[in-house]
């Protein structure tokens, strides 16, 4: 995450310490005045304009940067203001009706799904922004289902609506089709497309309009729409009177819900993920932004609102107090040559500048020698919810916790999206061979979803990452920072091996007795394949019984089987889907040890795969085309060559046309290029991981 330097930033109020009463209410408020907010959706849904909009009505900037002029504080990177996408997931901060609101501006681009992935661990809320038009697409849904899993609460922003064929209530639809049963709009669009010019506030009955240069104006409800304001809102009374039983009960009462209750009862259902809060404007014409951020600020949740922290195994939790011991995550590291800053997200505890603190995953100390807020102002301390970079740690890597080495605690880290692309680097000149490694080197320790490696096959060294553009834009960054150039072979996709047949009472006998401390274990395994549709690639059971093996061994066993496993008998490549069943075993009074059956379980899984029928998986792409209809036929064509699998095509807006369909990732490389020759740039795509198939034999 990169932070920014902003120009008229006021930081925190964080010079209160916890140790009288007073201090201790004034800190609790300062925290429960904290929201820590990501922004989410599809590529071009609006998420960086969105941002510069906020940053604006905050004070923050003075000029609204666009994206087509390269000229948001947001999409800061070079790379990020030529290519018009957000490739960084960037934090900001700005102060909004008496509240500090952190902003995380997410890429919506697939390659970058791992910035988001980070983003949303260390986050309390969020925003997702829908295109008017085009509705739910692939990516919104994709970082929908993100959110979800981390249990982030969100609100919907459906922007656009400026735009030809922009519609609400056909957005809301698409909502609640594929993300959620209940969006629960609480403004009606005054206008629509070209004089769309703002919204009415049903909570309020009140008419927000903006004028051409974003000036906001409250007024009575336009007499026009005074009817349909007043159905709207009875239908939201009573939407929300279903869901919320104390909202009901008032329902009950008065067949209508006071604002108050209202609003508390959408807090609630925001926090419980039972409904979605949907509101509407257009960044680009700056109309809805300020009703926005006090939805955000009512409606989403504080530090102090969100569960406690757990660790990795569920077992101790910390709250978002000052004064329990200090608990953080490292969810970014950011390694420049000019010096290493670690970002923090703080759950509980404080951390002064100077503290000494244990980094659990390396378990080593780490001196803190300065803190950095999100405007990269120095400060002394930093308080549960808060987001810092500290500078000093040495040694910590992207999914540490560090906390107070009296008490400590391993927080959960951030899944790592899986590398499913590779490409040869080498330097253009030989000399530089060894600067490239060290910025490659530097690369994959800032972002964790690029893997550097060397082929054992060619020697060649290998750079993997999650798509072409993510290779790429990493390659490019390079030359820019450190002037070498790379040479980048042609891409190749990362395979998987799995079983099509497995054995039955495959018996390993590993043994090593020529004197000495000698290793002894037996082992019978059955290894199958996973039944279809099983979310577990790897599962492991052991039905031996009258402890023949004993427990900690069989936990060995299974550390063998994932060693096994890392590296398949058709290519290398990591297995997946399979089931190991550990059915009997022996051991040896003195040669048995924990080493002794992980390693026969490692060579005897080895072997029972080799005598397994295998077959290479492939990965899959979900391609989603949109393209002037009269170039429809050529499109199929082309993505029927690529062994592709439509599985939709309809209208999109307008003369359009929209495909949806199954491909080979490996039959993608170059497509960017090929549809714009197929429809003279007129069409786009976008993609998102589908899994995994059967690669063609040869
Ligand atoms: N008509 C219209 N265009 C908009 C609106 N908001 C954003 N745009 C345009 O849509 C394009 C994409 O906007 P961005 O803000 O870069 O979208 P994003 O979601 O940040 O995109 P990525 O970060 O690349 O995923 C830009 O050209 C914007 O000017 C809007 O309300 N109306
Ligand atoms: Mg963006």
């Amino acid at each position: 995450m990169r932070t920014h330097t902003a120009t008229t930033a006021t930081t925190t109020a964080k010079s209160t310490t916890a140790k009288s009463t007073t201090a201790k209410s004034t800190t609790a408020k300062s925290i429960a005045a904290v929201r820590n907010l990501g922004i989410l959706a599809h590529v071009d849904a609006g998420k960086t304009t969105v941002t510069e909009r906020i940053l604006y009505l905050a004070g923050l900037t003075h000029k609204r940067g666009e994206v087509h002029d390269g000229t948001t504080v947001t999409d800061f990177d070079p790379q990020e203001r030529e290519r018009g996408i957000t490739i960084f997931a960037a934090a900001v901060s700005c102060d909004w009706a008496g509240h500090r609101i952190n902003l995380i501006d997410t890429p919506g681009h697939v390659d970058f799904a791992d910035e988001v992935e980070r983003s949303l661990r260390v986050l309390d809320g969020a925003v997702a922004v829908f295109d008017a038009v085009a509705g739910v697409e692939p990516q919104s849904e994709s970082v929908w289902r993100q959110a979800e899993r981390h249990g982030v609460p969100r609100i919907a922003f459906v922007n656009k609506l400026d735009r030809a064929g922009a519609d609400l209530d056909t957005a809301l639809a698409s909502i609640r089709e594929r993300l959620h049963p209940h969006p629960l709009a609480v403004q009606l669009p005054i206008g629509t497309e070209e004089s769309f010019t703002g919204v009415v506030d049903l909570l309020r009955l009140r008419a927000l309009t903006w004028d051409e240069d974003g000036t906001l104006h409250e007024g009575p409800v336009p007499a026009h729409l005074q009817a349909a304001a007043t159905e709207r809102r009875r239908l939201l009374d009573e939407a929300v009177a279903e869901l919320h039983p104390q909202a009901l009960e008032e329902f009950c009462a008065r067949a209508a819900l006071g604002t108050d209750t209202l609003t508390a009862a959408l807090r609630d259902l925001t926090r419980t993920g039972e409904a979605v809060v949907v509101l509407c404007g257009s960044a680009y014409r700056n109309r809805g932004i300020e009703p926005l951020l006090d939805a955000a600020v009512a409606y989403l949740p504080s530090p102090l609102d969100v569960a406690p922290t757990r660790c990795a195994d569920g077992t101790h939790h910390r709250e978002a107090d000052p004064r329990q011991p200090l608990t953080a995550l490292a969810f970014k590291v950011t390694a420049a040559p000019t010096g290493r800053l670690t970002h923090l997200r703080l759950y509980s505890g404080t951390l002064h500048k100077g503290d000494t603190v244990l980094d659990t995953t390396t378990g080593r100390t780490e001196r803190v020698a300065r803190i950095l807020t999100l405007h990269h102002d120095e400060t002394d301390l930093a308080l549960p919810g808060d987001i810092v970079a500290v500078v000093g740690p040495k040694h910590t890597r992207v999914g540490a916790t560090l906390c107070d080495a009296d008490h400590p605690i391993a927080l959960e880290a951030p899944v790592r999206t899986e590398a499913v692309v590779t490409v040869a680097v080498e330097a253009r000149r030989a000399a530089d061979t060894d600067k490239l490694a060290a910025a490659l080197a530097r690369l994959a320790e800032e972002d964790p979803s690029l893997r550097v490696a060397t082929d054992p096959e060619t020697g060649q060294r290998t750079l993997s990452g999650l798509g072409e553009l993510h290779l790429e834009v990493a390659v490019e960054k390079i030359r820019r920072q450190t002037g070498v150039e790379a040479v980048v072979g042609r891409p190749r996709v990362a395979l998987r091996e799995t079983l099509l047949e497995g054995v039955t009472g495959f018996t390993y006998r590993h043994a090593k007795q020529d004197g000495g401390a000698g290793q002894f274990a037996h082992l019978v395994l059955d290894v199958h394949p996973l039944p279809p549709g099983t979310e577990e690639q790897f599962t492991f059971t052991s039905t031996v019984t009258g402890g023949r093996v004993p427990r900690e061994y069989v936990q060995a066993v299974e550390a063998g089987c994932r060693d096994a496993l890392a590296e398949g008998p058709l290519g290398g490549h990591p297995v997946t889907g399979v089931a190991v069943t550990l059915t009997d075993g022996a051991t040896h009074p003195k040669d048995s040890s924990e080493l002794a059956f992980r390693t026969a379980a490692r060579l005897g899984v080895r072997e029972a795969l080799r005598a397994s029928r295998m077959h290479l998986l492939e990965p899959l792409a979900e391609v989603s085309v949109t393209v002037p209809e009269d170039t429809l036929g050529a499109v199929l064509g082309d993505l029927a060559a690529r062994r592709g699998h439509v599985r939709s095509t309809g209208t999109g807006h307008g003369t359009t046309a929209r495909v949806n369909a199954l491909v080979p990732l490996a039959e993608l490389f170059g497509y960017a290029g090929r549809l714009r020759g197929r429809t003279q740039g007129r069409g786009t795509f976008t993609t998102r991981p589908a899994g995994y198939a059967p690669a063609p034999a040869g």
